[in-house]
């Protein structure tokens, strides 16, 4: 049995396959970590979700904004946007199958025996692993309440606050902690986001740095793996901390990696997120007219 953690699917399925292929993954046996974002932007997200669904059981998943944006556009409560690919999953007769199963899922996961978490955009620096386990496991509640799920996700989008407090309240304290899990890249060493920079690690603005880089951080020595910021090109140049989006969407790559090992393997994807085509190889011919 091998466990292996894949980074943000984005609807790409192709590169998955590719991926589970080279290593011959077996969900009899072998288990796999998705850091979330399963979906949207990318070519195939219906097959990607119908994919997953039919190897749950061989599974360990947390949600991503695109996965929550998806849970609350399936509520009628967000509508699309532009540049949403998930009509397909809104409209397949085995939508609500789909989405029953996504609702269920995490937003940290930690694995006692190897001492790792993992997560979609990181856990911020004021945070212990027991308080980050206390706040993923209340939103995981509401997600799971039939009469929760809709005012949490109708609640869920906005930026502020930008930082936690025990004091919060209701939907504004769920918000604050789906903000860190899901959205977070930059923050201080308060744990006070700045939900607008993108770009890469070294782009933050003053008094701000990417959260896992805060020198007081509470998790540290706990393993973390996390997707989402693909800027970070799989490099956090953390001990321990495992960045696993390489965009795989944005024409970059899909990364897994064996969690024991830190092996790791990518597949080249094309900028629609479609596996890349592999370049014929160059005959003796065209090397000798090369040479010429
Ligand atoms: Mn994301």
């Amino acid at each position: 049995m091998t466990t292996y953690a894949v980074g943000d699917l984005q609807g790409c399925l192709e590169p998955l396959q590719c991926l589970l292929k080279q290593v011959a993954f077996d969900p009899a046996k072998d288990r796999l970590w998705l850091v979330g974002d399963l979906v949207n932007r990318g070519p195939q997200s219906l097959q990607t979700l119908r994919f997953l669904y039919s190897i749950r059981e061989s599974l360990v998943c947390v949600l991503g904004n695109h996965d929550l944006h998806l849970l609350a556009a399936g509520k009628n409560i967000e509508r699309l946007k532009k540049n949403d690919t998930l009509h397909e999953i809104l409209e397949a007769p085995d939508a609500r199958e789909l989405l029953e199963w996504l609702r269920q899922q995490k937003l940290m996961h930690y694995d006692e025996q190897r001492d790792m978490a993992l997560v979609h955009a990181g856990i911020p620096p004021q945070w212990s692993l027991r308080k980050a386990l206390k706040c993923a496991s209340e939103v995981e509640a509401a997600l799971r309440d039939d009469n929760l799920i809709a005012p949490y996700l109708d609640g869920m989008y906005g930026n502020e606050p930008a930082k936690w407090d025990n004091d919060l309240k209701g939907v504004t304290r769920l918000r604050v902690i789906t903000n860190y899990f899901t959205r977070m890249r930059f923050c201080t060493s308060e744990g006070k986001l700045d939900l607008k920079g993108k770009e890469g690690a070294e782009t933050a603005r003053p008094g701000y740095a990417p959260w896992f880089k805060q020198k007081e951080r509470k998790t540290k020595g706990l393993k973390i793996i996390f997707g989402h910021w693909a800027a970070l090109e799989g490099q956090c140049n953390e001990p321990g901390i495992f960045a696993l989006d390489t965009g795989c969407v944005w024409g970059g790559s899909l990364t897994l990696m064996n969690i024991d090992t830190g092996q790791r393997l990518h597949c080249e994807c094309d900028d629609e997120g479609h596996l890349m085509q592999p370049i014929a190889p160059t005959t003796p011919d065209q090397l000798a007219s090369a040479k010429r």
